[in-house]
């Protein structure tokens, strides 16, 4: 079975209840990209890549969108197979992951539909049917922060990431502090997500003052060097995001005890090939790790939610989505959602989810 065709559809993501506000970046709504394959059986499988903004990764939609029609008339006739697609896109583009991740997701969608298997068992197969969620609140007043962390405990939310940094470091603690008065006892996880908006004295001073409270500090500073100055005098475990940008960097992260554990985007670290390499290298040095994505909409949802069912269980950390936090849905049937902190791995070939295409309307290009 060969790719017979790649089109490429622009859809708008609204924020619901905007905008989304992190230490880098204010979104209001978000504009997504997605791949349809269409094998020459006339099978189709879809991909997405959603940055969120241009200033939280080094990712935009119209990078990827530039990315895609750079790679795509190279993949008319090769073979529907994750690696060996892989390795054509590295032939014809250097870095781009994020937009390398859509066609990926797609050629997973594409096999596992003419395999008649899912993608969790085209990955390994599934540990669990449902796999947890984290709730991420964006930067906000500690009294609000707190009020959505009780909610979010009430409705079942195994973990709680809350946003800091972008002002001053102070409303940050009390954030923190405001926040675990709330979540204490109840088993709730904690993260603190700088986004890379502290300086290694912030994260320092937090660590400093909060030494009783159980947080792990995610992506605080910028740089890995960042990370290197603050790892031997914090309290707390450190996990890697947004420093995370390929395997090469991961693997020497985990492999220098540089971190407790990663935020892992999908889109970021290249698609699923990459990212069940990501697992298994985690599982092989006992670090704990998210499988999430920037944003997106359910083709993401559903990519993220395979790959988490064959995560380790006890190395999960779990699985957010944009979906809480989107207008409506492009999806045919239910689409991928969060009930009590928790989410249904889709069922059926591939994916599981069937995208509207009448809602994208014609491709923006075609190969
Ligand atoms: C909470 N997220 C998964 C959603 C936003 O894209 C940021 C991200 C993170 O952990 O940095
Ligand atoms: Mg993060």
């Amino acid at each position: 079975m060969k790719i017979a065709s790649v089109e490429i559809f622009r859809h708008d993501l609204p924020v619901k209840n905007g905008p989304y506000k992190m230490a880098n970046a204010e979104v209001w709504s978000l504009q997504t990209t997605l791949v349809k394959l269409t094998s020459d059986m006339g099978r189709t499988g879809w991909g997405e890549t959603c940055p969120v903004g241009p200033t939280y990764a080094e990712a935009h939609a119209a990078g990827a969108q530039a990315a895609l029609q750079q790679i795509a008339p190279a993949l008319i006739g090769k073979p529907v197979q994750p690696l060996t697609v892989n390795r054509v896109m590295h032939g014809q583009l250097n870095g781009h992951n994020y937009a390398k991740a859509a066609v990926d997701i797609a050629v997973h969608d594409l096999l596992g539909r003419h395999l008649d298997v899912s993608v969790a068992d085209l990955l390994g197969g599934a540990t669990t049917d449902v796999v947890p969620s984290y709730y991420a609140t964006g930067v906000g007043a500690p009294d609000e922060i707190a009020r959505i962390a009780s909610e979010k405990r009430k409705e079942g939310y195994p973990r709680l990431q809350i946003k800091v940094g972008g002002r001053p470091v102070d409303i940050d603690i009390e954030t923190i502090r405001k926040v675990w008065e709330k979540i204490s006892g109840s088993g709730m996880r904690l993260a603190v997500d700088g986004n890379r908006g502290w300086t290694t004295r912030d994260a320092l001073r937090v660590s400093r003052e909060c030494p009783e409270i159980p947080f792990i500090l995610e992506q605080p500073c910028n740089r890995i060097e960042d990370l290197q100055k603050i790892r031997p005098q914090v309290h707390h475990g450190i996990y890697m995001d947004e420093n995370g940008t390929d395997l090469a960097t991961v693997i020497r992260a985990a492999g220098t005890g540089l971190v407790d554990g990663f935020g892992m985007k999908i889109t970021r670290v290249g698609g699923l090939q990459q990212m069940a390499a990501f697992r298994d290298m985690c599982e092989a040095v006992n670090l704990p790790h998210t499988c999430d994505d920037a944003w997106g909409g359910d083709v993401i949802a559903a990519a993220c939610t395979h790959i988490a069912a064959t995560v380790k269980p006890a190395l999960l950390e779990g699985v957010w989505l944009a979906e809480p936090m989107i207008e409506g849905s492009y999806s045919l049937g239910d689409g991928v959602r969060i009930v009590d902190g928790h989410i249904r791995l889709p069922q059926g070939p591939g994916l599981g989810v069937e995208p509207d295409e009448t809602l994208f309307g014609k491709p923006f290009a075609a190969f």
